[in-house]
């Protein structure tokens, strides 16, 4: 695997000779400072591939060029974003940069209730509390149809919950859901975000399917084109929340997507933390059946409880088979080297990471602490080396 790692870029407080010296040699990487919708230039993507290459390393993927919301309702301005979209791929290409990942989740990117859970050895997680949730939906944003979602068993446990936050922590809690995650380059107040959920009210999981189908064949022609291989991030966590459908979470999503549109530029970032928090995705049965069109990897690991609440474990436990997965990849990168594939090489990154030792008294973007990932890069590694020596 290419060792890589997620830099926000020059305004990261992990800098790229910290990750030059965590070993990673590619970088991941996107010009958050660019709104939504808005087209990539030359310009700006040579700028910050000259700051990555004087520090030695290499732009191996962007993460992500952001799916403007208009497009995933097809409304408004929808084609010209699509467009701009396009023309970005085109610019990247002719800079170099051939790897690029993205996600369809509607409204939210990735979404967790709590950003400092205290795991058994003292650092600190982030976790998704199903309860938590609930009390968000129903007594602080007050969905409507939030009521019908939910069991009576449910209602009274989140109400229970709710009851004990203070104001600082519901504020908190609110933040954490809506603000933004680092990567999700849209944050929400309270107000805006009720509005926005509307968007989508005649928006069910076959028309944003559809939605997406659509976008996919506008996209894929030009990264072909342009030996640009797009990879989609699958649904964090990976099932329909705030009543918005979510149609990237399973085996059966994936194929469809492929069956209509075939061409190996529309691929996957196969993140394990992701997709492993539902019990009915087995991770290897779909890393094999779609092999060959993995073209990024997000390596971490969660664990479930029997509620649906889970929390990142460090990377070897937790839910995810790595071994497993690891196995596939090398046995993947083999298969593609016999091939004479130029991608033989699948870029990976240390998905998240605690927040531990020194960390702790730092600020860094929750999951992209230096040494949580330092030393989720540093067992993944240690892990491809014994596997790949062991297969003959
Ligand atoms: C979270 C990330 C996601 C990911 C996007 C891809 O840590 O994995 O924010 O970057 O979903 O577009």
């Amino acid at each position: 695997m290419e060792q890589t790692w997620r830099w926000y870029g020059p305004k990261d407080s992990v800098t790229l000779s910290d990750i030059k010296q965590a070993g990673a040699t590619g970088i991941v990487s996107a010009l958050h400072h660019i709104p939504n919708g808005t087209i990539w230039t030359v310009e700006e993507i040579t700028e910050r591939k000259k700051i990555i290459e004087k520090a030695g390393l290499t732009w191996s993927v962007v993460e992500s060029i952001p799916v403007h919301e208009n497009i995933k309702t097809r409304s408004g301005d929808f084609q010209v974003y699509i467009e701009n979209y396009k023309k970005s791929i085109e610019n990247l290409a002719k800079c170099g940069v051939h790897i690029v990942c993205y996600n369809f989740m509607p409204v939210l990117d990735w979404t967790r209730t709590d950003l400092n859970y205290v795991v058994e050895d003292g650092s600190e997680a982030l976790r998704f509390d199903v309860t938590a949730f609930a009390a968000f939906e129903l007594y602080l944003l007050k969905r409507s149809s939030a009521v019908n979602e939910y069991s009576t068993a449910q209602k009274e446990e989140a109400k229970v919950y709710f009851d004990q936050l203070t104001e600082a922590e519901k504020k908190q809690l609110i933040k954490n859901i809506i603000a933004g995650l680092p990567g999700a380059e849209e944050g929400y107040t309270l107000e805006q975000f009720q509005s926005i959920l509307d968007t989508y009210a005649t928006i069910d999981a076959s028309k944003l399917r559809d939605n997406l189908v659509e976008f996919l064949k506008e996209i894929i022609p030009t990264a072909a084109e342009h030996n640009v291989l797009m990879c989609i991030h699958p649904d964090d966590p990976p099932y329909p929340i705030l009543g918005l459908p979510r149609v990237v979470s399973t085996e059966e999503d994936y194929a469809y997507l492929f069956s209509q549109v075939p061409h190996i530029s529309n691929g996957i970032t196969f993140c394990t933390g992701s997709l492993g928090v539902r019990e009915d995705n087995n991770l290897v049965q779909i890393f094999k059946r779609f092999a060959n069109r993995v073209h990024f990897l997000h390596l971490r690991s969660t664990k479930r409880d029997e509620k649906g609440n889970f929390f990142e474990a460090n990377h070897l436990e937790g839910d995810v088979d790595m071994f497993n997965v690891v196995k596939e990849v090398i046995l993947e990168e083999r298969r593609r080297k016999l091939e004479g594939r130029k991608d033989a090489l699948i870029p990976m990154r240390p998905d998240h990471g605690h927040q531990m030792l020194d960390d702790l008294n730092k600020k860094t973007n929750p999951g992209y602490s230096a040494i949580g990932r330092l030393r989720g890069l540093a067992e993944i590694r240690g892990l491809e080396l014994g596997v790949s020596k062991s297969l003959v």
